[in-house]
């Protein structure tokens, strides 16, 4: 039985004073959580303290993460955060490779493994994106592309170091457009991720692995994609920023 986790991506959304509003909504919908699901927030850098400062207090059993990293630990990289300064803060867990880095910031697979393994190197915890564009899925080359993707992601890791990620499934597509992939789409994909993880890094890490599902989940929908054998979750975009409907989507995942 795998966890299932159910993450927000803030994106750049949310002033650190809304951080403080929406982590509170979330706080006070979800209480101190039970242990069924990992629920982890993940807003701009900017918000990080409030954000945890709110959730300590209540000691709310919700987690938090970045949304990006280097993985230098210090040093002339103007603009960037590094492994120890999120750790410091109380960061858990980093979001690696979304798509939007990828394509706006033309974030490579070589970059992405960097992070991926210094992450875990550090103890922290990697959900790894990998996801098609509509044009690759339309040549029918969507499963060869996104598995590629998750070799890259993975280089190098040992078993137990790979074990310490999750995948997410964004398609391309189905980011900030309100179209989603069916869950048949998406559940195809995950398997094809997992037996990936498998060729890779052995029954064990790739049974235990996390495949999440991300591009415009929402309460009216999550259900289908959580029933999927594969799917042991969601990275939630634009939902994330409701509490209701993000605390809504974690009750769905219990
Ligand atoms: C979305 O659902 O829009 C996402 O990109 C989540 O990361």
């Amino acid at each position: 039985m795998r966890k299932p986790i159910i993450a927000g991506n803030w994106k750049m959304n949310m002033t650190p004073a809304e951080s403080v509003v929406l982590s509170q909504g979330i706080s006070n919908r979800y209480g101190r959580g039970g242990d069924e699901v990992d629920v982890v927030l993940f807003p701009p850098a900017i918000d990080l303290r409030s954000v945890i400062t709110v959730l300590d207090f209540d000691r709310s059993r919700v987690e938090v993460g970045a949304q990006n990293v280097h993985w230098e630990p210090s040093g002339a990289f103007t603009g960037e955060i590094s492994i120890p300064m999120l750790k410091d803060v109380g960061c858990t867990w980093c979001i690696v490779g979304h798509s939007e880095r990828r394509e706006m910031f033309g974030e490579t697979d070589v970059q992405v493994n960097r992070k991926v393994r210094a992450l875990v190197e550090a103890g922290m915890k990697p959900i790894v994106c990998v996801g098609e564009s509509l044009s690759v899925r339309e040549a029918e080359q969507a499963e060869s592309f996104v598995c590629d993707q998750v070799r890259a992601a993975l280089a190098g890791l040992e078993p137990e170091e790979a074990a310490a990620c999750c995948i997410a499934y964004e398609p391309i597509w189905a980011i900030g457009t309100g179209r989603t992939a069916t869950p048949e789409q998406a559940e195809a994909m995950a398997a094809a991720i997992r037996a990936t993880v498998r060729d890779l890094v052995g029954d064990k890490t790739a049974d235990g692995m996390r495949i999440l599902y991300g591009g415009s989940m929402k309460p009216a929908n999550a259900e289908a994609f959580l029933a999927c054998e594969d799917i042991d979750g969601g990275l939630i975009g634009g939902a994330a920023l409701d509490a209701e409907d993000f605390v809504d989507l974690v009750k769905t995942a219990m």
